[in-house]
């Protein structure tokens, strides 16, 4: 007794297998043998048909079976050994023994879906492939791809098999779906699994991705920006920002004659300018194609000749500017016509303005403004301008003395109706008590601001005017113009030398009628001197002030046309010379037009006609000097100094 044939695989899928017991000759009685099994497979894997196995007499084959029990769980191969055990009726032959492998055929594996369909030509798809359980050791399971659609024109995969880790029941590939320009049906790409050997396909074991084409065919007509219906005004096609460059209007325009037409001209039309000549449309001729220059008067330009993709080329050229710093916001609409041979389309595209807000621009007058330290405030720019391209209202002025010294004011004469002034920092600050001012209110009242210093020394001073706007604009800050500087030149005042007060003439104060005899000789000493008739005229429309000037060493100044004399000369008291044509007091000669008492009641005192003669030089425009003549810094108590001709020459020589 023995088996038939040896050892074999089966698949866990195979069912039942039959095998037999074979005699080597016929027996008399029937032949029965016990199977022993043993190996790794065990009874949840396989199932005998019979533990004993009978041979009837007369003959010498009995059939028994194996049945393989197909389970869903991915295992390694398994072994059965079948063995024959003694055998009553017989004996035992060689083939006493075989065994069994069982391959497993698992996991079973599919694709998660069998299909997808995209409605756009881009974005990337996951394509998932599952086992039916998860998998003992990692597994790769490869595929392949065919269809309309082609790898590396319409689509790439991220790998070319799928990757299951172990433990896992799914892997994913990506695909991702590539973006063309051209004109295409819809187009397909289908993934076949592969599954490698010991495993088995599943269902779905096909995946196919439908890859719908984005691109649409021209209309017949005229087609601007993909829109055909007639409407295509109410989404703009963008803004035209102020200053910015030319604006493409449209870009994607398609021309499409109909039927048998042909195109004859393309007319391009700005509905409205309320910008006049600053609004335009221009073009770039293309081809055989040229383009009318841009009619202000009918708005239009006209694009003829050529073929028909080159009057496109021109009219997808077709840009919008507006060069006003000024313009009007809100809406331009524009009208294409397509004319055929014979008939038209025209479509309307809109387009939306952006002003920008332009910074305010101050200007000053030319020149700078004297000022002697001590005088009365002068007016820093009663000339100042200003303008703004929008006209916006204002909100601030700045005024700042750049290079200010500690004696140093701004102010505006109070009241300026409708202003607040603050100095603070070397900056006043105006505002409008509404918020807001226009531009000719705030004029004003910059024309009013004035400078002054109790500051003594020769110098100058820079003030920087810089006006702040509205906008004009919702949610958009003002614009603040450039800053401009008016200069200042500050001159001190004619001071006494250096010298004690005497207590008697503390309570003196010049009269007018004290004063105007030495005036008149003031005059008639500049004018021995050579003073020219037009320099005696300024000197007579002079007007002199007699005022109480506060700083302790300052006798007199000069401003404008106007002369200011201290009441008592700085409280050193006034010499009022009662013989004012001769000069017989002063008996020590100090130069050729100088000289000093040295008794009598000038010795103590200042010499008013030395300073009205002084200050008649600066009304001349003459500036002081260092040396100790007639235009000296300072003037000491009980001193003339008058002029001569070669002295005056010498004065202005040097103004020229
Ligand atoms: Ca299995
Ligand atoms: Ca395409
Ligand atoms: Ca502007
Ligand atoms: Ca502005
Ligand atoms: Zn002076």
């Amino acid at each position: 007794v023995q088996l038939a044939g040896g050892n074999f695989n089966v698949s866990e899928s195979v069912g039942t297998v039959p095998l037999s017991v074979t005699l080597s000759s016929l027996a008399p009685t029937a032949v029965t043998v016990p199977i022993v099994v043993s190996g790794s497979a065990d009874g949840q894997d396989y199932r005998l048909s019979t533990t004993t196995v009978t041979i009837p007499a007369g003959q010498t084959r009995a059939i028994f079976t194996l049945s393989v029990t197909d389970d869903q769980l991915d295992e390694l191969p398994e072994t059965l050994t079948i063995q024959l055990g003694t055998p009553t009726g017989g004996e035992l032959g060689t083939n006493s023994a075989l065994t069994v492998t069982i391959d497993d055929n698992d996991p079973v594996l599919s694709f998660a879906r069998n299909t997808d369909t995209t409605s756009d030509e881009n974005g990337t798809i996951t394509v998932i492939a599952r086992s039916l359980s998860p998998v003992i050791a990692d597994l790769t399971v490869p595929f392949t791809s065919y269809g309309r659609a082609t790898l590396g024109v319409d689509y790439t995969l991220s790998a070319n098999a799928f990757q299951f880790v172990a433990g896992s029941s799914t892997a994913a590939v990506t695909l991702t779906i590539l973006d063309d320009a051209v004109v295409e049906s819809s187009e397909a790409v289908t993934l076949s699994l592969q599954p490698p050997p010991n495993t088995s396909l599943g269902s779905p074991g096909l995946y196919t991705l439908f890859i719908s084409d984005n691109d649409t065919p021209p209309a017949v007509g005229l087609d601007l920006n993909g829109l055909v219906t007639g409407q295509d005004f109410l989404s703009p096609v963008g803004d035209f920002v102020e200053d910015a460059a030319a604006l493409v209007i449209v870009p994607n325009a398609t021309v499409v004659p109909p039927g048998v037409q042909t195109l004859t001209s393309i007319t391009v039309y700005l509905e409205s300018a309320p910008n006049g000549a600053a609004e335009l449309l221009s073009a770039v001729n293309f081809g055989g194609a040229t383009t009318t220059a841009y009619n202000p008067t009918t708005r239009a330009l006209t694009i003829s000749g050529g073929s028909t993709s080159d009057q496109q080329a021109v009219l997808r050229s077709v840009a919008y500017q507006n060069s006003s710093q000024n313009p009007m916001s809100g809406g331009r609409f524009i009208t294409v016509t397509a004319n055929f041979s014979a008939s038209s389309e025209s479509r309307r595209r809109k387009l939306n303005i952006t002003p920008v807000d332009d910074a305010p621009v101050v200007t000053i007058t030319a020149g700078s403004v004297p000022y002697i330290t001590g005088n009365l405030p002068v007016l820093v720019d009663s000339g100042i301008a200003l303008t703004d391209i929008e006209n916006n209202r204002l909100v601030r002025a700045e005024v700042t003395i750049t290079d200010a010294e500690s004696g140093d004011l701004l102010s505006l004469p109070s009241p300026v109706a409708g202003f607040k002034a603050t100095y603070a920092g070397s900056t006043l600050t105006i505002t409008a008590t509404a918020g807001t001012g226009n531009l000719a209110a705030f004029r004003s009242a910059l024309s009013r601001v004035q400078f002054s210093t109790t500051t003594l020394g020769d110098g100058a001073r820079s003030v920087s005017f810089v006006v702040t706007d509205t906008s004009g604009l919702a949610g958009v800050a003002g614009a603040t113009s450039a800053p401009v500087v008016r200069a200042l030149t500050v001159q001190s005042p004619l001071l006494v030398a250096a010298s004690p007060l005497t207590s008697a003439a503390a309570n003196e104060s010049l009269t007018s009628s004290q004063l105007a005899p030495l005036v008149h000789e003031s005059l008639a000493r500049w004018e021995s001197a050579g003073a020219t008739a037009a320099q005696l005229n300024v000197l007579r429309a002079a007007t002199i002030e007699i005022r109480d000037l506060s700083d302790p060493r300052t006798l007199a100044l000069a401003g404008g046309n106007t002369i200011v004399v201290d009441t008592n000369a700085a409280g050193r008291g006034w010499f009022v010379d009662s013989t004012p044509t001769t000069d017989e007091e002063f008996t020590v000669p100090l130069s050729t037009s100088a000289a000093r008492a040295t008794s009598g009641p000038a010795v103590e005192r200042v010499d008013l006609l030395t300073t009205v003669m002084h200050e008649f030089g600066h009304l001349l425009g003459l500036d002081d000097h260092a040396t100790d003549d007639l235009l000296g810094k300072s003037l000491p108590l009980g001193t003339r100094r008058t002029l001569t001709a070669a002295e005056l020459n010498q004065y202005f020589s040097h103004v020229g």
